[in-house]
C-alpha cells in the first residue's frame, strides 16, 4: 500500500499543487485544510436535499434509484460514480416515528445491490441486507412502519459477493458500491425530537455532515485499489488521501452566531475519525445512533468508527465574523486504532475537514444548549437470559472472521429466541479496532474491558468501537419480527473487513410461531397440556386432556418449522391421553409440539431438550 500510494501521489502532484500533498511528502506536519484553501478553490458546503414522498393512503412512498454518473471531487475531473437520485451520494429521507412508509429502491448500476436500511429497527425481511438483493434494472419495495426513536440513520447497498477470492474487488460487493459513493441519509424525528428547543432548520443551523474519504487515479477515476495490488503486502483497504463533506473537499459552510447542530455520519469505509475544533472549544454531544442521550455530554473530541453517527451541538454565539474548522485529530493516535503496518499518514495526523465561517444570527435561532434532553432507561442487566453466559464473538483477523467463521449465506450462526435479551460480548484479539454494528435494533453498551461505557456511549446504539484487545459487553433485545427464514447481519463495519468474511447472520425465531396465526383466527383447541419433564434429557410425556372426541393430530417441529414426527394421528376419546416424545437422538434445543383438531383449531407450544 505504502508503494502504491506513492506512486499515486507521486503523478498526482504533475497535476496540481496541493497543500495536502506537501503534507505527504513531509515538507511539513501542520495542519492543512485539504488542497482547495491554498489553490484558491472554495465550495460552499452542499446540503443533500430532502427527499420528498408521495402520499398513498397512509403511506407514505419514497423512491431512489441507484444510478451511475459523473461527480466533480477534483478541479478538472469529472470521476465516473454511483449515487442514488443522481450522481453521488443520495437525498436525505425524513421520517417520523409511527409513520408507515414504503422505500422503493430502483437499482440502474448494471450490477447486483441491496439498499440496507441501517439502524433502522424492521423485519429482517424489509432490512435490505445481503438477502433482499435487487437485480439490475428490478425495483425492491421495502414497507415498513417506522419505529426508531428520533436520530440520524442511513442507507448504503450491503451485497454479499460471493467469490472467495478477489471479494474485494468485485463491484458485487458492499465495499465497493459505497465507495462508489453510494450512501444517504435518513433523518427521524418523533414527539420527543419536536419537543426540544433545539436547531431544526435543516441546511440553516440543522447541518448533515457525511464524512468520506477518497483516493484517485491521475487520470481522476477513483482508486479502489491500485493495478499491481499485491494482497501479501498492501492493505486491503479503501483509505483515501482526499477528505469530502457531502461530497465535496475542503468545502465552507456558512452559519449563524448562535447554536447550531451538526449531523454527522462516518460513511467512510475504514477511516475512523478523532473529531474536534481548531480552536479546540467544547461542544456538546446530543445524539448517538439510535437517541438521544439523557443529557448533552460536553467533549472536546469525538471519535467516530465508520457507520457511527453523532449528533453535536456547537454554540457560535461569540463568534460573529470569526472563521474556525472541523478538524480531526488523529495526531498522537499510534496504533491506539490502526496497527503501524496498515496505517497512512492520515491515521496519525491532524488535518482539517470543513471550514466554518460565523457570520449573524439567523431568526428564531437557538441561543443556549439545553440542560437535558430525555430519560433514557438502561436495560438491566439481570434482564439478560444470558446473563451468566453471554453470547461470544471473537473477531477474527487473517482470516476475517467470527468465531472462526467465515460469512457464508447460508449458514444461520446465530438463533435466538423471540422475547430474549441478551448481553453480547465481543471480543477483539487483534491490533486492528473493528467497529461491530448490529442489524435488527438499537443496543446499549454496558462495559469496555469491564469498566462502565463512557458518558457519550449510555445511550442507544448500533455501532460500537472495539479497540485492540479490548472486550465490549452489549445488552440488546429481540422482542418483536420473528422470521426464521430470513437472517439479520451483525458484521464489522469496515467494508472491506465485511466483504471478506467478518461478518455473521442470525435468525430470532418464535418457538410457537407455526401455530400463532391459527390460535388467532380460531381460538385455542380445547386442550390441556401436561409436558413433564420439560426440559427433558431423553424423552418426554405429553399428558393431554381432550374436553370432546374427535379425530387429533399430534406432530413435532424443529425451530425451522420442519415436522420431524406425528406422534398421534386418530380418533380419541374425550379425557386424558398420554404420548412420549423420544427426542435422545436428537441434537439439544428447542422442539415445538402441535395439536390439531379437525376443525382447523390447533394448540402449540415447546420442548426444550437438553444433554
Ligand atoms: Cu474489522
Amino acid at each position: 500500500m505504502r508503494k502504491q500510494s506513492k506512486f499515486s501521489r507521486r503523478k498526482f502532484l504533475a497535476l496540481s499543487t496541493s497543500g495536502a500533498a506537501s503534507v505527504l511528502l513531509g515538507l511539513g506536519r501542520q495542519t492543512t485544510l485539504a488542497r482547495g484553501r491554498l489553490t484558491g478553490r472554495r465550495a460552499v458546503l452542499p446540503i443533500p436535499p430532502i427527499l420528498e414522498g408521495t402520499a398513498d393512503g397512509s403511506t407514505m412512498v419514497y423512491e431512489l434509484t441507484q444510478q451511475q454518473g459523473l461527480t466533480n471531487f477534483l478541479p478538472g475531473f469529472q470521476t465516473p460514480t454511483w449515487g442514488y437520485n443522481g450522481s453521488v451520494l443520495g437525498p436525505t429521507l425524513k421520517l417520523r416515528t409511527g409513520q408507515q412508509v414504503s422505500l422503493r429502491v430502483t437499482n440502474n448500476i448494471g450490477v447486483k445491490s441491496t439498499t440496507h436500511w441501517h439502524g433502522l429497527h424492521v423485519p429482517a425481511s424489509m432490512d435490505g441486507g445481503p438477502h433482499q438483493e435487487i437485480e439490475p434494472g428490478e425495483t425492491w419495495n421495502a414497507s415498513f412502519e417506522v419505529l426508531n426513536r428520533a436520530a440520524m440513520y442511513w442507507y448504503h447497498p450491503h451485497p454479499h459477493a460471493m467469490l472467495s477470492q478477489g471479494v474485494i474487488f468485485d463491484p458485487e460487493s458492499t465495499g465497493y458500491q459505497v465507495y462508489q459513493g453510494l450512501a444517504g441519509m435518513m433523518i427521524i424525528e418523533d414527539e420527543l425530537s419536536d419537543t426540544l428547543a433545539l436547531p431544526r432548520t435543516y441546511g440553516v443551523d440543522d447541518i448533515p455532515l457525511i464524512l468520506q474519504d477518497r483516493r484517485f487515479h491521475p487520470d481522476g477515476t477513483l482508486l479502489h485499489f491500485p493495478d499491481d495490488f499485491n494482497p501479501a503486502t498492501d492493505a486491503a483497504l479503501r483509505k483515501g488521501d482526499h477528505f469530502f463533506v457531502n461530497g465535496v473537499e475542503a468545502a465552507v459552510l456558512d452559519v449563524g452566531a448562535q447554536v447550531v447542530r451538526l449531523r454527522i455520519l462516518n460513511a467512510s469505509n475504514v477511516r475512523i475519525y478523532n473529531l474536534g475544533f481548531s480552536d479546540n472549544r467544547t461542544f456538546h454531544q446530543v445524539v448517538s445512533d439510535g437517541g438521544f442521550l439523557a443529557d448533552p455530554v460536553p467533549l472536546n473530541r469525538l471519535l467516530m468508527a465508520p457507520a457511527e453517527r453523532a449528533e453535536i451541538l456547537v454554540d457560535f454565539g461569540a463568534d460573529e465574523g470569526q472563521s474556525l474548522f472541523l478538524r480531526c485529530f488523529n495526531g498522537g493516535n499510534g496504533t491506539r486504532f490502526v496497527p503501524t503496518r496498515l496505517q497512512d499518514v492520515y491515521d496519525t495526523l491532524d488535518f482539517d475537514l470543513l471550514e466554518i465561517n460565523v457570520g449573524s444570527s439567523t431568526a428564531g435561532a437557538i441561543l443556549n444548549i439545553p440542560s437535558s434532553l430525555t430519560t433514557i432507561i438502561r436495560i438491566p442487566e439481570e434482564e439478560a437470559t444470558n446473563l451468566a453466559t453471554p453470547r461470544p464473538f471473537e473477531l477474527q483477523a487473517n482470516p476475517f472472521t467470527i468465531n472462526g467463521n467465515r460469512m457464508d449465506i447460508n449458514v444461520i450462526n446465530e438463533r435466538i429466541r423471540l422475547g430474549d435479551t441478551e448481553i453480547w460480548e465481543i471480543t477483539n484479539p487483534n491490533m486492528q479496532a473493528h467497529p461491530f454494528h448490529v442489524h435488527g435494533d438499537s443496543f446499549q453498551i454496558l462495559t469496555r474491558n469491564g469498566v462502565p461505557a463512557a458518558e457519550n456511549e449510555l445511550g442507544w446504539k448500533d455501532v460500537v468501537l472495539v479497540r485492540p484487545f479490548e472486550t465490549v459487553r452489549i445488552i440488546k433485545r429481540f422482542h418483536d419480527f420473528a422470521d426464521p427464514d430470513n437472517p439479520y447481519m451483525f458484521h464489522c463495519h469496515i467494508l472491506e473487513h465485511e466483504d471478506v468474511g467478518m461478518m455473521g447472520q442470525f435468525v430470532v425465531e418464535d418457538p410457537a410461531a407455526t401455530s400463532v396465526e391459527e390460535d388467532q383466527l380460531l381460538g385455542n383447541a380445547p386442550i390441556e397440556v401436561e409436558i413433564y419433564p420439560n426440559p427433558f434429557n431423553a424423552s418426554a410425556t405429553i399428558s393431554f386432556t381432550l374436553a370432546s372426541a374427535g379425530t387429533v393430530r399430534l406432530s413435532v417441529f424443529d425451530v425451522l418449522g420442519r415436522r420431524l414426527e406425528m406422534l398421534i394421528d386418530g380418533y380419541l376419546a374425550t379425557g386424558k391421553h398420554e404420548v412420549r416424545f423420544d427426542g435422545s437422538s436428537r441434537p439439544s434445543g428447542i422442539y415445538m409440539y402441535r395439536f390439531e383438531l379437525t376443525d382447523g383449531r390447533s394448540r402449540s407450544g415447546t420442548l426444550l431438550h437438553i444433554e
